[in-house]
């Protein structure tokens, strides 16, 4: 049964993955309903906001199968009446024996469900995967839940002497194909992309997210512009390919404090070297991620501007968490080592 079991909490992370970015500011949770034999027999992940959770999802989809079976998720089921009913009362009137949950749902309105579902009678367990789920899908959220700020993901392109672009200013093309597919897939499923006023007067970027043919995605995240003057009139912008917003402010508290008001969880910070600097002086980077391709410039701007630093005990320190290949780059994953 232990396999079973962590073979459904892996169906339902990756069904929490396929949901990431349409939820916020709910978590995207993922559940699997196994019978009393241990065969899957629903799936389900959370809706948009307003719908069903995912075990709601899942127990529709396993009907009478899940009568004396049992619910992996990668949330404490909920125990409140939020903008739908409670998932440990679905639970318990579909008649689940046994809940097997990743993480504790850290948000004090939807908490409990683990002492409601164990006085009905229902055996809990937690903490299969933990790692797993606290790491990957509901990383950004669990953050949101505990700190009220959004995530930010800090992602750039260098070079292997850590540049931007070229003397000139020139930038296109630094990372290959591939790292900058992987990035239009990444911004697909965030909620929003923070850019520098200044890197838009620069490079007139559209900051959307779009398909290796050029055409635009159907899913498109919120963006956000930072800076205190006027956007310049045609700017990309300012197009109608996704929602727009100019916050008239370079302060990393407040950039996050109007985001995490509107309900943004996952914010992918993107430009430019001014901004980034900002940013991580003030404690607000959650993330790095580096695309560093193997070309060198010597000269050029280099991807992080000042942050406050002015010796070396003064360095900010992180952790690399993963490195992998992407084509012909390198992709570094760091996060603050808070130790
Ligand atoms: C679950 N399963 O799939 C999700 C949960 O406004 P509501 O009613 O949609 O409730 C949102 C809260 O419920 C959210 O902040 C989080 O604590 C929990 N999300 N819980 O059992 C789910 N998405
Ligand atoms: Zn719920």
């Amino acid at each position: 049964m232990d396999d079973k079991l962590t073979a459904a909490m892996r169906a339902a992370i990756a069904g929490s993955d396929a949901v990431r970015g349409t939820t916020s500011p709910n978590p995207p949770v993922g559940c699997v309903i196994l019978d009393a034999d241990g065969n899957q027999v629903g799936v389900g992940a959370t809706q948009p906001p307003g719908g069903s959770h995912a075990e709601v999802m899942a127990l529709v989809d396993a009907g009478t199968k899940a009568r004396g079976g049992t619910a992996v998720v990668t949330l404490e089921p909920c125990a409140h009446h939020g903008r739908t009913p409670p998932c440990t009362r679905a639970l318990i009137a579909a008649g689940v024996k046994t809940v097997v949950f990743a993480v504790a749902d850290p948000n004090p309105a939807a908490a409990g469900g683990r002492t409601v579902l164990t006085e009905a009678g229902v055996t809990v367990e937690s903490g299969l995967l933990a790692d797993e789920v606290e790491r990957g899908p509901l990383r950004a959220w669990l953050h949101y839940a505990r700190t009220g700020r959004p995530h930010v993901t800090w992602k750039y392109a260098a070079t292997l002497d850590g540049r931007v672009a070229a003397a000139d200013g020139t930038s296109r093309w630094i990372s290959s194909p591939a790292s900058r597919a992987q990035v239009h897939d990444l911004r697909r499923r965030i909620d929003a992309i923070v850019a520098g006023r200044g890197t838009i007067l620069a490079d007139d970027s559209a900051l959307t997210a779009r398909d290796a043919d050029g055409t635009t995605a159907d899913r498109q995240p919120l963006r956000v512009v930072v800076g205190t003057g006027d956007l310049p009139e045609g700017a990309r912008v300012l197009d109608d390919a996704a929602e727009t917003l100019h916050l008239r402010t370079r302060e990393p508290s407040e950039v996050l404090a109007a985001l995490g008001e509107r309900g943004v969880v996952d914010v992918l910070l993107e430009g430019g070297p001014t901004l980034a600097g900002a940013f991580v002086q003030a404690g607000a980077v959650d993330r790095v991620l580096a695309y560093v391709a193997p070309t060198l410039l010597g000269d050029g701007p280099v991807a992080l501007g000042a942050s406050g630093v002015s010796t070396i005990t003064g360095a900010h320190r992180f952790r690399v968490e993963g490195v992998t290949m992407c084509g012909p780059d390198v992709r570094i994953s760091a996060v603050p080592d808070r130790n």
